[in-house]
Parts: structure tokens; C-alpha cells; sequence
């Protein structure tokens, strides 16, 4: 394939609810939309990052320089543009692992386009649905979050998962298991909230029969949470830390986690993101497809993600309905407590031109 044109289109849509984490509140998904335009075939991705870095260091207006400046202009110049071509053309450039994952999805939809080939099969998708979880944030009160808890579990989610931080951790864990019973499959996510000075009350949360405790300890800190670890039952799991297969090996090799986040953003795409799959599916520890908030045009092809063998664990893939009252897709509804795997070719969604055009507060040519 040939790039011939490349364009952000900048989009703000209001959540349901606002949603608050250890790292702040969000009330509104505002990001930006990557349309590629080669010569076989049209793409589109999404950045996952926000308008600020405090969920990672990239943010949305840095992005978009990022891959105008440095990104586009290298993935211009092969000669033959495929998606596995990325990567390696990018490779000099540091970090920026959102940045690049928005690009080499976009190609990679158009590539897939071109073929009439799903994501899900080029993947190697075992699974037409997938189960899907909610994550839920924190709240002001523990009977808010159990009116939240129990309205999700009422629509059908198969797991939740509560955001912790200090002051908000073994209390509201202990009433939600009061509520719904040890069978409810829980687990919790503190966003790098915790030093390992808390590692004592992080061991209460052990009482609880937890399946994870996601990125308790500072990002990138392998080593303390592998003393974490040591000193506490519950099972931690890695996100914010893991931005490559190989930090994935090297987390798993000095146990820093016995569960793993995987997110394609956050390692640079969907081609890396198999590559984690098969490290943690090959050493038999569990994983699962993180979310970043998505519309449908992130959602998608995080769906076809989860559907390989690998996945034994829900994902925080939940329904459009979770975060928007209308989304720029078709929305993906929940049935039974799981969600479709697209199978019509590439990502297996586009925008719909109209509702896009509402959510719309800016479009800029990056190329062509
Ligand atoms: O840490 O998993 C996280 C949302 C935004 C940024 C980071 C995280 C999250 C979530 C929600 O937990 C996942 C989702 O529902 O998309
Ligand atoms: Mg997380």
C-alpha cells in the first residue's frame, strides 16, 4: 500500500457518568480519531490517551504532534506500507507507544479492508463473544457504589472491578462482598496509588478472595512489585508498567505479576499486543483486554483482541451503553453478559458520518 492522506478528526463525547480514578475524574471522552487514506484502502483508529498525562505520560495535543512531526513522515516513506512495516520504521523513535499504536491500527484496518479479512481472524480469534466486566469508579459513598455495583450486575456484567485508592480500599471491597457474595467474581485496579510502605493493608485486601490487584505500586517498578507480591495472596496484576512483550517476560520471570493487563495502546498495538498474548498464554499465567474508555472505534478491535485462546479472564471491554448515551458507532451491546467479536473486515466498524459530525470539535490534515 501507498499513504496518501492522513487526517485527525478531534472528538468530545459526554460519559453516562463521570468517572473517577486514583489519578483524577473524567466526564467527557475527548480524543482524536486517526483516518489513514491509502491507495488499496481507508482506516481508522483512536488515541487512548486523554487531553493530560496522568494515566501515562502521552496526552492528546502532544499526540497529534508526535505523529505529524516524527510518526507520519517515516511510515510515508516505505516504499511498501503494510502494518507489520510500522513498527520497525517507527523503532528509532522513543516511547510514545499510544501514538504509534493509533498509526499502526489505522494501516492495519485499511490493510485488512483491502484483504476483506476480520482483525479477529487475522488475529487468530477463538471466540464469536466475549464475556465482558465493568470497571467502576470511585465514589463518594459505599451505598453510591453498590447501587452502581448492583445496576451492572442487574444489566448482566460477569465481573467487576472496583478503582482503589488510599482511603478507599478495604472498606468499600468489604461491602461489596457483603452485598453480593463471595462468588462475585471482583478484583481491584489502584492505578500506581500505593507505596510499599502499604503493604500490610494491602494484605487485608487478601481476606477478600480478590482474582487481582491491578498495578498497586508506581509505574514501571518491577522489582517492588515483585516484593509486593511475595508479602500478599491476591494475585497483582500489571498495566501501567508492561509497554512491550518483552517487559511482559521479564515481569512474569521475577513474578512482579501473576496476571496481565493487555492493552494495545498502551504497547505500541495490536501486532505487540499478540506478541504479550502469546508470552503470558505461553507461561500459563492468565490475561486479560484492559480498556481505556473507548468508543466504538477503540472498542472494536479490542474485542477481536480478547477473543484469542489467551484471554481467560473477562475484560473491561463493557457496552457502549457503559460510557455513552450515543456513540460515533453502531454501539456494542451487552447480551447475556457478553459482547460480539466483529467479523466484517478490518476493525469491523467505521464511524457513522453523521453522529461523528455532532461529536466533532476539530479536523486537521497530518499528511497528504
Ligand atoms: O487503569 O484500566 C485502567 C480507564 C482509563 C484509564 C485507565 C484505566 C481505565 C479503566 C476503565 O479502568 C476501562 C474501561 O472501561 O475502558
Ligand atoms: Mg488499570
Amino acid at each position: 500500500m501507498k499513504l496518501e492522506r492522513v487526517e485527525v478528526v478531534h472528538i468530545a463525547l459526554p460519559l453516562v457518568t463521570p468517572f473517577r480514578t486514583s489519578f483524577g475524574t473524567m466526564t467527557t471522552k475527548d480524543t482524536f480519531l486517526l483516518h489513514v487514506v491509502t491507495d488499496a484502502a481507508e482506516g481508522w483508529s483512536e488515541f487512548a490517551a486523554d487531553p493530560e498525562p496522568l494515566y501515562c505520560s502521552e496526552f492528546v495535543t502532544g499526540a497529534e504532534i508526535v505523529l505529524r512531526d516524527f510518526l507520519l513522515p517515516r511510515v510515508a516513506a516505505l516504499p511498501d506500507l503494510t502494518a507489520a512495516a510500522v513498527a520497525p520504521a517507527l523503532a528509532k523513535v522513543k516511547g510514545h507507544e499510544l501514538a504509534k499504536a493509533a498509526l499502526e491500527t489505522a494501516v492495519l484496518d485499511a490493510e485488512l479492508r483491502a484483504h476483506g479479512m476480520s482483525l479477529a481472524t487475522y488475529l487468530g480469534a477463538v471466540r464469536d463473544r466475549v464475556p465482558a466486566g465493568v470497571s467502576v469508579g470511585i465514589k463518594d459513598s459505599v451505598p453510591a457504589l453498590l447501587d452502581d455495583v448492583e445496576r451492572y450486575l442487574s444489566e448482566g456484567y460477569v465481573r467487576i472491578k472496583l478503582k482503589i485508592e488510599p482511603g478507599w480500599d478495604l472498606h468499600p471491597v468489604r461491602a461489596v462482598r457483603e452485598r453480593f457474595g463471595d462468588a462475585l467474581p471482583l478484583q481491584v485496579d489502584a492505578n500506581t496509588a500505593y507505596t510499599l510502605a502499604d503493604a500490610e493493608l494491602l494484605r487485608g485486601l487478601d481476606a477478600y478472595g480478590l482474582l487481582l490487584i491491578e498495578e498497586p505500586l508506581e509505574e514501571n517498578n518491577l522489582h517492588q512489585h515483585a516484593l509486593l507480591q511475595s508479602r500478599i495472596a491476591t494475585p497483582v496484576c500489571l498495566d501501567e508498567s508492561l509497554h512491550s512483550a518483552r517487559d511482559t517476560a521479564s515481569a512474569i520471570a521475577m513474578d512482579a505479576c501473576r496476571v496481565v493487563n493487555v492493552k494495545p495502546a498502551r504497547v505500541g498495538g495490536y501486532l505487540e499486543a499478540r506478541r504479550i498474548h502469546d508470552v503470558a498464554h505461553a507461561h500459563g499465567v492468565p490475561a486479560w483486554c484492559g480498556g481505556m474508555l473507548e468508543t466504538g472505534i477503540g472498542r472494536a478491535p479490542n474485542l477481536a483482541l480478547a477473543a484469542l485462546p489467551g484471554f481467560t479472564l473477562p475484560g473491561d471491554t463493557s457496552a457502549s451503553s457503559r460510557y455513552f448515551a450515543e456513540d460515533i458507532t453502531e454501539p456494542f451491546v451487552l447480551q447475556d453478559g457478553h459482547l460480539p467479536v466483529p467479523r466484517t473486515p478490518g476493525i469491523g466498524t467505521e464511524p457513522l458520518p453523521e453522529a461523528l459530525r455532532r461529536f466533532t470539535t476539530a479536523r486537521r490534515d497530518l499528511y497528504g
